[in-house]
């Protein structure tokens, strides 16, 4: 840690820690952009920084880190690219997994998995089968995911198992959001969304009900401890203007 970070650290309430903090990582194609590389220079880059964010917040005590690698919308963009992205969780885990391992990081995926390509399947299944028993933070990455379509998959479920009855009474909110992807895990408390963008994209519509919002104008392949620290710190200050009142 650099001495600028080190300052902010030193800030941040370490009783205070968001437990669970989701990412929207935007930017990668415009990062490449702006310095005239081809955009897959950037998604290369942007796993760079998949690797040092799950480092940095594995040790800032974050329980829950969840980062939307892979929308429903994205299937939108040219064959090439879909291509290389899709070629990216089997080298995540090639050359993460031992880290993975020792910083003790379960995996896990949201998302439509089923409609993905075999060996991007097998690439997750296999590095979720591997962490299952890691007992530190939960990494959850969210691959063919849109929220909307969760939530319409959650309902047809819901009127599945009614009508089996295996359902019965009334739904409330606990029992919805134990038919959603992420059914076990508590809602994020600390959205962050990098790239300038201001908006929720149809991730996690239900589970960011409650949850500070954090955006900063970083591209995600420049998105350092740094940064994380600045909205670690802003979502603690947010949280105390709370408590006052
Ligand atoms: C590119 C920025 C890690 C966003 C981050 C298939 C776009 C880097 C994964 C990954 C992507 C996913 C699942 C998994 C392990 C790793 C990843 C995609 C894109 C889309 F189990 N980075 N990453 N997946 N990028």
């Amino acid at each position: 840690m650099n001495e600028r970070e080190q300052e902010l650290k030193n800030k941040i309430d370490p009783e205070n820690i968001p437990h669970h903090v989701a990412i929207i990582m935007d930017g990668n194609g415009r990062w490449a952009a702006e310095k005239g590389l081809p955009r897959h220079e950037g998604h290369r880059q942007g796993v760079e920084t998949v690797r040092s964010t799950v480092r940095n917040s594995s040790d800032l005590g974050i329980g829950i880190l969840t980062l939307f690698a892979f929308s429903t919308e994205n299937w939108q963009r040219p064959v090439r690219e879909v291509n290389y992205l899709m070629s990216l969780p089997e080298k995540y885990f090639q050359t993460e997994l031992p880290e993975l391992m020792r910083n003790n990081v379960r995996v896990r995926l949201i998302g439509d998995s089923k409609r993905l390509p075999r060996k991007v399947q097998k690439a997750v299944n296999d590095g979720a089968e591997k962490t299952k028993n890691n007992t530190g933070m939960v990494l959850n990455f969210a691959l063919n995911y849109g929220s909307r379509a969760e939530i319409l998959m959650a309902v047809n479920k819901m009127i599945e198992d009614a009508a089996s009855g295996r359902l019965k009474g009334k739904i409330n909110e606990n029992i919805f959001s134990s038919y959603l992807y992420t059914a076990g895990l508590p809602d994020p408390d600390l959205l962050i969304r990098t790239s300038g963008e201001q908006r929720i994209s149809n991730f996690l519509l239900w589970q960011l009900a409650y949850s500070e919002l954090w955006f900063t104008d970083v591209y995600w392949p420049d998105f350092s401890m740094f940064h994380l620290l600045v909205a670690v710190d802003g979502y603690q200050q947010r949280k105390r203007r709370f408590g006052k009142i």
